[in-house]
């Protein structure tokens, strides 16, 4: 049979859904011995892989026989111990972390880290604060101060309140076209933001007394939605699962956009800008013109490599 391209929206492992330009989905596997990668990955194909397919009738389902390089691809360890990597996601253009100010409690440290790593990856990262609703007069004040510090930075800052679907058409109308990835801690509000953006799709929400019970995930698994034509969006189960996979020390200030001009004035050329004399970062700290918490961010992502 003739082949047909289309995009794998979930994969179980074994099984892998693939929905054709026209909006028909088929139940694919993939041929026997697909390999493609050069990277050591558990998974061969993963949701938002362009695929080639056909149907083959002794078998009885489709099969998948070729893929379409990848643009670019998340990746994960597939396990502590393991030096085997797991793909995430691929042929993203933008990766989304929503936080909430409060409940749950934002942390500054995932958001630092997701957008290096996420940077790593070149991919746009892009920073969404739900529950404005939720916030008292210093909350907002400290909001606003994160929205000008991380936009400064160069990131895209959304502010949105799902609940009532405040500035979530401005979320929208930035996503359309484009595949994002959403991630972000449990209860955020990821699954009732995607709802909000395409009513129908019925994503299940955890109730609040669950989304606080830390590490219950509602959704369990990555699995891609179409919200209309050449928008695509993954919900996944949470940031936790994003690491410094196949990263060097000396890589993760390059991916701190104020500390970047001011690195050529360090003593050495892969400072680390940990307690290296004549360091320009550390001075720019100490003179308040880089923010501490983000050189504390910093430093505990350096603890990642038992330096
Ligand atoms: N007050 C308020 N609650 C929200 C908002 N967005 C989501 N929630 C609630 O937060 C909880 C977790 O939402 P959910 O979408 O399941 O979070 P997810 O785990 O990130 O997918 C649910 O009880 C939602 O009703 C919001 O903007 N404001
Ligand atoms: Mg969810
Ligand atoms: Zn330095």
């Amino acid at each position: 049979m003739e082949k047909q391209t289309g995009v794998v929206i979930k994969s179980t492992g074994s099984w892998y859904s693939v929905l054709t330009k026209d909006d028909h989905s088929y139940e694919c596997r993939i041929k026997g011995k697909f390999r493609l990668d050069k990277l050591k990955s558990t998974n061969p194909i993963a949701v938002g892989d362009r695929v080639y397919f056909y149907a083959d009738e002794k078998l009885g389902y489709a099969v998948i026989d070729e893929i379409i390089e990848r643009k670019n691809f998340l990746v994960r360890k597939a396990t502590n111990l393991s030096k085997q990597s797991h793909i995430i996601a691929s042929n993203l253009d933008y990766a989304v972390i929503i936080a909430s100010i409060k409940t749950p409690k934002i942390s500054t440290a995932f958001i630092d880290r997701f957008l290096v790593i996420i940077q790593a990856y070149e991919i746009t990262p892009v920073i969404v604060f739900n529950k404005i609703d939720l916030l008292g007069v210093s909350d907002k004040d400290y909001l606003d101060d994160l929205v000008e510090l991380y936009t400064h930075l160069g990131y895209r800052c959304f502010t949105t309140c799902a609940i009532t679907g405040l500035h979530v058409d401005e979320l929208t109308t930035f996503m359309r076209g484009k595949t994002s990835l959403f991630t972000g801690q449990s209860g955020v509000g990821k699954s009732t933001i995607l709802n909000c953006i395409k009513p129908g799709l019925g994503l299940k929400i955890s109730r609040m007394s669950e989304s606080r019970n830390k590490g219950k995930h509602g959704t369990t698994f990555y699995e891609m939605y179409k919200l209309d034509k050449n928008t695509y969006v993954v919900d996944s189960p949470g940031i936790r699962e994003l690491g410094l996979y196949d990263f060097e020390a000396f890589e993760v200030g390059l991916f701190f956009p104020e500390f970047k001009p001011l690195a050529t004035s360090c003593k050495f050329t892969n400072c680390l800008h940990l307690n290296e004399p004549n360091c320009a970062v550390i001075k720019a700290v100490e003179k308040g013109l880089i923010l501490h918490e983000r050189y504390v961010n910093y430093l505990k992502m350096l603890d990642d490599f038992n330096l």
